[in-house]
């Protein structure tokens, strides 16, 4: 069973035990089927029950019709004891009854994938260069209003087939194994230097990472940015994929809030000239920044934001520009409570200089501000 499946169930049923309603987490929760699934297994018994209940021939023992979320003693205590006739039948009608609803669920659940996937996509185009700010909010605000609406030019890699949250072991590796598109000049592979001066060519993900950890790293200017927009950043792309689980709790679903929520954000978030220089002109901007949100530079108009929507938000302070999109949410750090995974860039307002990566944010209660989580694999020290 796909584990949107189970979690439309689990959320149907208001995250409780179907038969005694103890509230359950989602880890804990196991789906029972209210008829056992040994019952198909013998035609002529399968039959009996199916008259017994009145249910049609196409009662699909593995549908929703016939399963239900349980705590583990309720399970135990059933498979043990089966349910009486009646009960069952009372049963079969909770279920029954639900069903339009988890199929519904189960839609939505993948049409947010879809729109994850897209959003991967374009934190893809944008750091390759192929998109600019101005045509990432456009798309952005196109995935919301209309998920099906537009196609990338270059369909990086990152457009998987699976869901999010159900990347399997074998996947990762067919992506870590997978040739990744180089330029012209390259065609044999990026080249890597050891401290030795050993060289080694990589032409896939896997062969980067093993080169990486072996000491190797990309020599000239060129190499640096095609090592880190096809190898790190997939790489790091596909660390967030494998973490990324249903979230059993969430601070920023209810009211949402998210990236235009600026009094939420920490100021530290924002791009400063002295992560880029040693000069000591520009020394202490980052340590003026801490324990304040990015609405309370705005207030004392230190910052301007120069653009901002549900999902993204553009800042300009001292000298800075700081760009931000929303990517996924999901639980990636395995805590239980959901967080938002952004696309981060930033620079000099001045000039081509920009850097980005892959930034984790998460918020733990109510009243709380979002804050940074650090993901192995991800360089968010922000
Ligand atoms: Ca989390
Ligand atoms: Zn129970």
């Amino acid at each position: 069973m796909k584990l949107i499946e189970r979690r439309a169930i689990w959320q149907v049923h208001g995250k409780r035990c179907a038969y005694c309603r103890d509230p359950l987490s989602f880890a804990e929760a196991e789906i029972d089927h209210v008829l056992p699934e040994s019952l198909a297994k013998n035609a002529d018994e399968w039959h009996r029950i199916r008259s017994e209940q009145g249910l049609t021939d196409d009662f699909d023992i593995d549908g929703f019709e016939n399963l239900l979320p349980s705590c583990r003693p309720c399970n135990s205590r059933k498979s043990g004891t089966p349910f009486a006739p009646g009960r069952t039948a009372i049963e079969l009608g909770v279920a029954g009854r639900t069903k339009p609803q988890v199929l519904t669920l189960v839609r939505r659940y993948i049409e947010h994938d879809k729109v994850d996937k897209l959003r991967f996509a374009i934190a893809s185009a944008f750091d390759s260069g192929q998109l600019s700010e101005r045509d990432v909010s456009r798309l952005i605000s196109q995935v919301r209003n209309d998920s099906g609406v537009f196609r990338l030019s270059s369909i990086p890699w990152l457009i998987q087939d699976q869901a999010i949250g159900e990347v399997s072991k074998t996947d990762v590796e067919r992506y870590l194994s997978e040739k990744v598109p180089l330029p012209l000049n390259m065609k044999d592979g990026l080249r890597l230097i050891s401290e030795d001066n050993t060289e080694v060519l990589v032409s896939s993900l896997g062969e980067f990472q093993d080169a990486i950890q072996k000491g190797f790293s990309a020599y000239s200017t060129f190499e640096r940015d095609v090592a880190y927009q096809r190898f790190k950043r997939p790489l790091a792309f596909l660390q967030v994929l494998k973490a990324a689980k249903f979230a059993e709790q969430s601070f920023m679903d209810d009211p949402r809030c998210g990236l235009s929520d600026i009094s939420l954000l920490p100021a530290t978030l924002l791009f400063v000239t002295e992560d880029m220089t040693s000069d000591e002109a520009f020394a202490g901007q980052r340590a003026r920044l801490d324990g304040k949100s990015i609405q309370d530079l705005v207030e004392n108009g230190e910052a301007t934001v120069k653009e901002v929507g549900s999902e993204m938000l553009a800042v300009q302070y001292d000298h800075g520009r700081t760009f931000m999109f929303e990517m996924m949410r999901a639980d990636v750090n395995a805590d239980g409570i959901e967080d938002m995974v952004i696309h981060w860039g930033g620079g000099p307002i001045q000039g081509t200089y920009r850097t980005a990566s892959v930034v984790v944010l998460t918020r733990r209660s109510q009243d709380g501000m979002f804050s940074c989580v650090s993901v192995e694999g991800l360089h968010s020290a922000r």
